[in-house]
């Protein structure tokens, strides 16, 4: 291969509504579970919320001049629901339809590709307070309807679909840690939940086929590739039931239609296992099938070492920012991750590992045998403005790396889509407020006009589309 990346490759940039749009009450928006999560109090850091965001409902045309400046291949965004659906069913509010025209029709005038995620955690809070939300089955039905009037609406202009973003760490948050809405922590919820994420991934993608729409449609996963942290065998065995429990767990259902044995035996025998109904077994394996690329969000790698069964459970993140709060972590009798002296962290002690991006890509493929698409990547960082300048030429590094990575994967034998940084603008982390930013544009939160600066970083990344990747290869 020669030193750029294909022609066709997407070099792209990401976002979700609820960390961008703001307008959470106009144009007939209804309330999603985010839209109150953020008022409980000490939910969020500091209380931050997504009632203004970055504005961008009412300054989508200004953006996206940007990314046109930026010369961007492709932009991953999500839509609302409740923009849609405010009451999560039903009535259909045109407004909201007709800003996402907008948002896809400007994307196109300018050549870039839309790529679109249908769920990114801003569930209708109708349906929470209903049944549960992801909790029951029903939702797969709600879901389904949802996703068909998008299919229906916009199929003539996007041909990249995300049925989910990371069913893995909502319902962990959501059922687990109690760090995301409803807020429980009960691992049988949170498989159960999981499962039915699996179920709608499936039936979503099912009906897209048979409907016979034209396009590519799948699923991102959070996916945090494991290292043992010796070679001692009990390190070695944790690395295999952190495998077993999480990785396979978590990406087998969706891309083989099966979740794997020992795993699944090991939550049976806890009594936590969900319940797989025939029916289910059937739609999971057919839908693995269709399913066209597997999307991946890779922000770290994991260093997994023995935890005994009086070993040390789940610890809460790093939401402050203040490096060398690293806190290992783990479930009691599998595994327990630990730090990595190997590698450098970011300040909110996330390890930067690019290697560990080439390793999830080709254990990925080689396990699945579909093409990729990496749907995130990106440092969250405190960035800073000096005279009138954003120099996060730490965020070059990272990118750059990372960059390096997916092209040595495709030397492997990868077959990658695309890459999509996380993310364009600056933006809410759900967690960790306006303070760890992501983007390549700078947003000055502090002001009432949310001015927009192009950081370092964006320069850079235009030079990395421009010359197809080769900036990055060069050695
Ligand atoms: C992913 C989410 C994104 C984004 C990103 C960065 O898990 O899909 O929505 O938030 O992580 O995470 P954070 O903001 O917690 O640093």
């Amino acid at each position: 291969m020669s030193n750029r990346f294909p022609e066709n490759f997407l070099f792209g940039s990401a976002s979700a509504a609820y960390q961008v749009e703001g307008a959470y009450q106009e144009d007939g928006k209804g309330l999603s579970i985010w839209d109150e999560w953020v008022k409980l109090p000490g939910k969020t850091f500091q209380g931050t919320n997504g009632d203004v965001a970055t504005d961008h409902y009412h300054r989508v045309e200004e953006d996206i001049a940007l990314m046109k400046e930026m010369g961007l291949k492709a932009y991953r965004f999500s839509i609302s629901w409740t923009r849609i659906l405010p009451e999560g069913r039903g009535r259909i509010e045109r407004k909201g339809l007709e800003f996402y025209h907008k948002l896809i029709d400007g994307l196109l005038e300018n050549g870039i590709e839309p790529v679109v995620t249908i769920y990114h955690w801003d569930l209708p809070l109708a349906l929470q307070k209903e049944y549960g939300g992801w909790e029951d089955r029903k939702i797969v039905e709600d879901f389904k309807a949802f996703a068909k009037i998008l299919f229906d609406e916009f199929h003539k202009k996007v041909k990249y679909w995300i049925v989910l973003n990371e069913p893995n760490i909502f319902t962990q948050l959501g059922y687990v840690m109690a760090l995301h809405p409803p807020g429980m922590k009960d691992m049988g919820m949170y498989l159960k939940t999981y499962h039915h994420t699996a179920l709608v991934h499936a039936y979503v993608v099912k009906l897209f086929k048979e409907k016979g729409y034209e396009g590519k449609i799948g699923s991102s996963i959070a996916y945090t590739p494991g290292y043992a942290k010796t070679n001692d065998e009990k390190d070695v065995e944790a690395q295999r039931r952190y495998y077993e429990t999480v990785n396979h767990y978590i990406m087998d259902i969706y891309f083989k239609g099966k979740y794997p044995s020992w795993g699944y035996a090991y939550f049976k025998e806890k009594g936590l296992a969900p319940e797989i109904l025939p029916e289910d077994e059937k739609v999971l394996v057919e839908s693995a099938k269709m399913t066209d690329f597997i999307g991946i969000n890779y922000y770290q790698s994991a260093t997994l070492a023995y935890n005994g069964e009086d070993g040390i459970g789940l610890s809460d993140f790093n939401v402050s920012g203040e490096k060398g709060n690293f806190r290992e972590s783990g479930i009691p009798g599998l595994y327990r991750q630990v730090y990595n002296e190997k590698l450098k962290y970011t300040d909110w002690d996330w390890a930067i590992d690019p290697d560990g991006l080439r390793y999830a890509l080709v254990e990925i493929s080689e396990r699945f045998g579909k093409p990729i698409l990496i749907s995130e990547n990106g440092m969250g960082a405190f960035d800073e403005v000096s005279e009138g300048k954003v120099q996060d030429g730490y965020r070059i590094d990272y990118i750059r790396e990372h960059i390096k990575a997916c092209y040595d994967a495709i030397e492997e034998g990868v077959d990658l889509m695309g890459y999509c940084t996380w993310s364009f603008t600056d933006l809410l982390s759900w967690l960790n407020g306006y303070q760890k930013r992501y983007g390549f544009v700078f947003v000055d939160f502090e002001k009432e006009d949310l001015p927009r600066i192009r950081k370092d970083s964006f320069y850079f990344y235009q030079e990395v589309i421009k010359t197809n990747g080769e900036n990055c290869l060069k050695k």
